[in-house]
């Protein structure tokens, strides 16, 4: 936060009082932490927050294990989380009503950006007057906590003690919330001692309101309003960590900004370790929309795992790194599966910190729909008792976990997998960037753009990806979500595309960018590849970034060769891969990648101010595909290509 959010506001005398308050509200202990850190923008903002939400009691954490026993213990207290059979897991259920009225899921009609009057930056976004919304959100949070007990804690975004860092404070009166966000992020409070009297942070400030059975329940009254002007988030009467965790998409909007004005990248994106020839690793970020297998992806077997949700990019001396924002998972948990996920599977299953959340829980164990064993026919959810065919007031089914977004929370050094660098304060090198959506029938399962430019234009600005919440069965809906970010974005597009593109001319040698995409079909829809593909098309794409293994040109970027694939499918996989298979999965399908640019240009007709590069390059790569289909016909496997690269 910066000092002009104090300017005007107060004099020295508003400063004696903010403390006198403080004094007032906060026992010995706490305000010595408090006192400690000797930060006036972090007084007031704490002055602020109990004066307006009027709780019982503050309590205000450090780093220490002790503060972070006490939060877990609460959660428990409180009813926000129960303990399960096994040592360190326990249930946490957001509020449920009936599958149209739920607090599962972000709610992005209720989150909106304050803005000044006529703030020409974020016509694009969902916002508010600023004053208005203040008012709104104060007169909802005015005395949200009485009775209550306010959590103030300290956290750090990235490693700490790096470029990367960004400190935040947190204050909750929800200790499943303040939980979570031990398990997901590193310790800040050292962080903001260090920093001193004038360190900028973020500032966050949840109420999960009225309680009833441990779940926020007031859901109409549901509202995350954040106040760019003050790098400072507000949430009222939510659980849902999507909409809680401050630090989570909240703070991900702020760096957006952030990062803009500082010259970086604050992204929505996984960070591994793909493991090459001699004991190499080649460090690959990935943008996936939710539930495209972005996670599955990050935690594959024999990778090695930085982070699985949110990264921070900087050119440093002419080279990308990067850092996991966070340090632990909160990962969709349906379909996980011995098989399929081994390293997260048997991570769930060891007597270690673990929030499951929206799982049936029967005999204190928890259960989920595709974890690949048949569920018991009773138990308690989200819903409450459950049983199989329990269906709501509009007739949907029940699920025994919530339907695509039941997940779990837990730190990521669980993993055995963990990379050794996953807490380098300068961040890892990275080689390549992945843009991968869901996708039943246009983009090949694996492709490399022609450089940074095209990539970013052709592969990052151009993800769409296919909701998964249709109906069971039916074709999804095709959604336009630029480099999976587009929910959170708090600039607008033409900004943060000309931001990467510009980004790009920081680097001496730009990272590689690929598409992928494990969703491909046939014409009567069934998958083309199976799960376990991903690990060759990783392996792949690690020999290309240096230079290792040769590729055919095509009009929308390199694709593979078959013998290549043949190669890795047998040394990843110990897998046949045919010919059949090869032409199937990479043969180009010319009319609807031209449907596609014809989506995607459209969508950037609508928008003002589009740098020229995204019409040109999309119009280049139109003119290929034309080209080609003139030459070839509809379809046309990349066996009939000439060029090489
Ligand atoms: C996502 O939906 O991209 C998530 C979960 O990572 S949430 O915290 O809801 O954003
Ligand atoms: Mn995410």
């Amino acid at each position: 936060m910066t000092k002009t959010m104090l300017k005007g506001e107060r004099g020295i005398e508003g400063v004696d009082s903010t403390w006198q308050m403080l004094e007032r509200r906060i026992d010995k202990d706490g305000l010595a932490k408090v006192s400690a850190l000797k930060n006036e923008p972090l007084n007031q903002f704490l002055a602020e927050a109990i004066e307006l939400c009027n709780p019982a009691r503050v309590l205000v954490c450090d780093d220490s294990p002790e503060d972070a026993a006490r939060v877990r213990a609460k959660a428990i207290v409180d009813g926000e989380e129960r303990p399960l059979a096994m040592d360190g897991h326990t249930i946490h259920f957001d509020g449920y009503v009936n599958s149209r009225n739920h607090d599962q899921a972000r709610d992005k009609e209720h989150t909106r950006y304050l803005v000044p009057e006529l703030c020409p930056d974020v016509e694009e976004l969902n916002s508010i007057e600023r004053q208005a919304g203040l008012s709104e959100i104060q007169s909802i949070m005015r005395n949200i906590m009485t009775g209550k007990v306010m959590l103030v804690r300290f956290f750090c975004l990235g490693p700490t003690g790096s470029a990367f860092s960004i400190p935040c404070v947190q204050i909750t009166d929800s200790a499943y919330v303040a939980h979570s966000e031990d398990l997901l992020y590193r310790p800040g409070y050292e962080q903001f001692c260090r920093g001193g009297p004038d360190i900028p942070f973020f500032a966050m400030l949840h109420a999960a309101g009225r309680l009833e059975n441990g779940v926020s329940v007031d859901s109409e009254r549901r509202r995350i309003y954040i106040d760019i002007e003050r790098n400072l988030v507000y949430c009222a009467n939510s659980q849902y960590a999507g909409n809680t965790v401050g630090l989570k998409k909240l703070a991900l909007r702020l760096a957006i900004r952030k990062a803009e004005r500082e010259g970086w990248l604050a992204e929505h994106m996984f960070l591994m370790g793909v493991h090459g020839p001699e004991g190499r690793v080649t460090y690959f970020s990935g943008a996936y929309p939710s539930a495209c297998g972005k996670t599955s992806t990050a935690l594959l077997q024999r990778e090695t795992v930085v982070g699985d949700d949110l990264a921070y990019i900087r050119a440093i001396d002419g080279q990308a790194r990067a850092v996991n924002v966070e340090r632990g998972i909160f990962g969709i948990i349906e379909d996980l599966n011995q098989d399929d996920d081994p390293v997260l599977f048997n991570a769930l299953n060891s007597a270690e910190e673990t929030i499951f959340n929206n799982v049936l829980i029967c005999d204190g164990k928890p259960y989920w729909n595709g974890m690949g064993i048949t569920l018991p026919k009773k138990g308690i959810n989200y819903a409450g008792h459950w049983r199989p065919g329990l269906t709501d007031c509009w007739g949907e089914e029940i699920a025994p976990s919530y339907r695509g977004n039941a997940r779990f929370t837990l730190r990521l050094n669980r993993l055995k997998n963990l990379d050794p660098l996953a807490e380098e304060p300068n961040g890892v090198p990275l080689g390549g960037i992945i843009f991968g959506g869901r996708d039943s029938d246009t983009v090949v399962p694996v492709l490399e753009s022609f450089d940074w430019q095209h990539g970013i234009i052709t592969l990052g600005a151009a993800l769409e990806s296919e909701s998964t919440a249709a109906t069971h069965g039916a074709q999804g809906v095709r959604k336009f979500n630029p480099m999976a970010i587009l929910d959170f974005l708090s600039i607008p597009l033409r900004r943060y595309l000309q931001h990467y593109l510009d980004f790009g001319k920081q680097l001496e040698r730009p990272p590689q960018i690929f598409a992928t995409n494990y969703w491909l079909t046939d014409q009567k829809g069934h998958y083309l590849n199976e799960k376990c593909d991903k690990a060759v098309w990783l392996k792949w794409m690690e020999l290309r970034v240096h230079g290792e293994c040769a590729a055919i040109r095509g009009p929308t970027g390199f694709l593979p060769r078959y013998d290549d694939l043949t190669a890795l499918f047998r040394q990843v996989l110990d897998k046949d891969y045919s010919r059949q298979q090869y032409e199937r999965q990479f043969a180009i399908r010319i009319p609807q990648n031209l449907s596609k640019i014809k989506r995607i240009l459209e969508h950037y007709r609508g928008l003002t101010g589009i740098p020229e590069t995204v019409f040109s390059l999309l119009e280049d790569q139109r003119k290929r595909l034309i080209d080609l289909q003139k030459q070839k016909g509809d379809s046309v496997c990349p066996l009939e290509f000439h060029q090489g690269a």
